[in-house]
């Protein structure tokens, strides 16, 4: 009998655009493994589930790809390359600097009867450069490949595309899942084809969305250090299931934050012992980023577990 996450790939198609991503993950992964290099995929954002195949209307989960798009940086800055899989408009690295309007309102525009040019305004120069340096080095060094996903099934087809290149990375690979995961969908063969009629009070029935970290861990990457976020709104059961997660899946550690101090606390939680991060006062107003700490923490159990003694 199928797995319940074999039949949901058996029943919602391969996303567009799918074959190309695949070769992109493969050049990056092989490139990379070449210099026996760290890569780790950084997942990003919320999944939507749509309610009805020509979608008008969908399930969103809660995330704006913050803490994915920070973490990504500050992975960079760790040496390590990059896998960028997130929802498609969310945040992104070093762009998130200057969301929405602030990146206009850093330029000057001069004109006159010949010409227009551009410029930054100079006090826009010293914030500007040093993301520029990182972000064009990047570039320059191919240390980020940005993937991107909307529904919760281009995310299962890009994630398991994702593990099928990193497995030969082996214990250099580290899955680092801060994306936000819908726990329900609608399957395939019970959605509406057209949208939804609005003059009666529609059924809809949501079902359980297979846990791909079943597979992840036992079959798919079995040598990589795997690091997966919990979610909780109620702090009484924040340790319990980060722990319980720890126990059903067999991976390494669980990091577990709450949805209204997510930017300043996360617990770490490994197999029978958990710790926290918090920020103080004093870095909160230095500016200080939590994701920059976790990071850290995270890189140096990455290298414990390559050594052996984690
Ligand atoms: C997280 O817990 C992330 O830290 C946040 C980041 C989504 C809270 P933002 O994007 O927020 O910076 O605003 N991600 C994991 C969420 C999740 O769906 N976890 C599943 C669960 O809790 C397990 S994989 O059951």
């Amino acid at each position: 009998m199928a797995s319940h996450w074999e039949e949901f790939y058996s029943t919602n198609p391969q996303p567009v655009n799918f074959e190309n991503n695949c070769t992109l993950l493969k050049n990056f992964c092989e490139s990379h493994k070449k210099n026996n290099q760290r890569i780790v995929l950084v997942t990003s954002g919320g999944t939507t589930v749509p309610l009805e195949h020509n979608t008008v209307r969908f399930v969103d989960n809660f995330s704006g790809g913050l803490r994915g798009a920070a973490s990504a940086e500050y992975f960079l800055d760790q040496g390590y390359s990059v896998i960028f899989l997130h929802r498609f408009n969310s945040i992104i690295p070093f762009t998130r600097h200057f969301n929405h309007l602030k990146m206009l309102d850093m330029l000057v525009l001069q004109k006159n009867e010949k010409n227009v040019s551009i410029s930054i305004k100079p006090d826009s120069v010293d914030m500007l450069a040093p993301i520029l340096v990182k972000y064009q080095r990047a570039q320059e060094d191919n240390k980020m490949l940005y993937i991107n996903f909307t529904t919760l099934s281009d995310y299962f087809w890009l994630l398991r595309a994702c593990c099928e290149y990193l497995k030969d990375i082996g214990a250099n690979a580290l899955l680092y899942l801060a994306a936000a995961v819908s726990d329900f969908f609608v399957p395939s063969s019970q959605m509406a084809t057209h949208k939804l009629p609005s003059d009666g009070v529609p059924e809809i029935h949501l079902q359980l969305v297979p846990k791909l970290l079943v597979p992840i861990v036992s079959l798919w990457v079995p040598h990589a250090f795997v690091v997966s976020f919990k979610l909780e709104t109620d702090e009484s059961v924040l340790i319990s299931k980060a722990t319980g997660a720890i126990k059903k899946y067999k991976h390494k550690l669980v990091i577990g934050n709450m949805l209204h101090t997510r930017r300043t606390r996360v617990v770490f939680v490994t197999e029978g012992s958990n710790y926290e991060i918090k920020l103080t006062e004093e870095q909160i107003s230095n500016g200080v980023e939590i994701e920059n700490i976790i990071v850290k923490n995270v890189v140096s159990v990455h290298t414990k577990f390559i050594e052996g003694t984690f």
